[in-house]
């Protein structure tokens, strides 16, 4: 029989709805900031959403709507400093306290350190992203409820590739069949399926309507998920999901 020991939460849908008004508007600052007559209205950041990380989802538009700037000399470079004035611009906005966390998030978080539940990060997101994003909602303690936090380049391959669920379990030392993840998306899902863990996915806007068929639980939020449903939940199912 398999037991809860651990959450492992996404951060970015997940945690907090931090896409639409917040990597958005800090993409589209670093840009003008740079001369460049980009601009990601709402719809077209649904799309690119498809390409998780910052750096290759600035490579992936300019790959396809500025091919020639894409293709000249030094363009890593320039996807390199676009990418960390955007962190700038997120990490203020983040700090200013304009980003809460989804329904739920706290209590549940709250509860699970209560029972002596480890807690960890998996997340596509710079590192300082999530430090910004802890800090501002649970405050400057936040942290250190963690075991384990990975994020951004820690590992090459990002989500979909399981590599990211990976690095947090060896970290855990702990089987993927003792953990739940927590994602918002079919991005997320599958990088945890994939790495034989449990699925607890929560969409938001831009995720509903997505291919959640390999979700352990779908549930529109958070709020009224405790600790005790999903340890009793994952005692009465003793099958591990199925690695692909
Ligand atoms: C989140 C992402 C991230 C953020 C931007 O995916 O794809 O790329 O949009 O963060 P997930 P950076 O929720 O699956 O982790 O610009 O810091 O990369
Ligand atoms: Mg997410």
């Amino acid at each position: 029989m398999n037991t809860l020991r651990a959450l492992i939460f996404d951060v970015d849908g997940t945690l907090a709805d931090t896409e639409r008004d917040g990597h958005r508007p800090a993409f589209n600052a670093a840009f003008a900031g740079a001369g460049l007559r980009w601009h990601w209205d709402a719809a077209t950041y649904g799309e690119l959403l498809a390409v998780a990380g910052g750096k290759e989802r600035i490579r992936h538009y300019a790959a396809r709507h500025d091919p020639e700037r894409a293709a000249a000399p030094g363009f890593g470079e320039t996807v390199a400093g676009l990418h960390a004035a955007k962190t700038r611009h997120y990490l203020d906005h983040v700090a200013a306290g304009r980003v809460p966390l989804r329904p739920g998030v706290a209590a549940l978080l709250a509860a699970a350190r209560r029972q002596g539940l480890r807690l960890a990060i998996a997340t596509t997101t710079t590192p300082d992203n999530v430090e910004a994003l802890l800090r501002a909602t649970l405050g400057p303690d936040a942290m250190g409820w963690f075991a384990a936090i990975g994020a951004g380049d820690v590992v090459p391959a990002k989500k979909p590739a399981p590599d990211i669920y990976r690095w947090v379990l060896e970290r855990l030392e702990l089987d993927a069949a003792d953990c739940l993840a927590v994602e918002d998306s079919e991005l997320g899902l599958a990088a945890a399926s994939t790495a034989g863990l449990r699925c607890l996915v929560t969409p938001n806007a831009y995720t509903a309507g997505q291919d959640f068929g390999r979700a352990w639980m779908l549930r529109d939020s958070l709020a009224g998920i405790g600790p005790d449903e999903l340890a009793r939940r994952f005692a009465e199912d003793p099958a591990p999901p199925a690695a692909a």
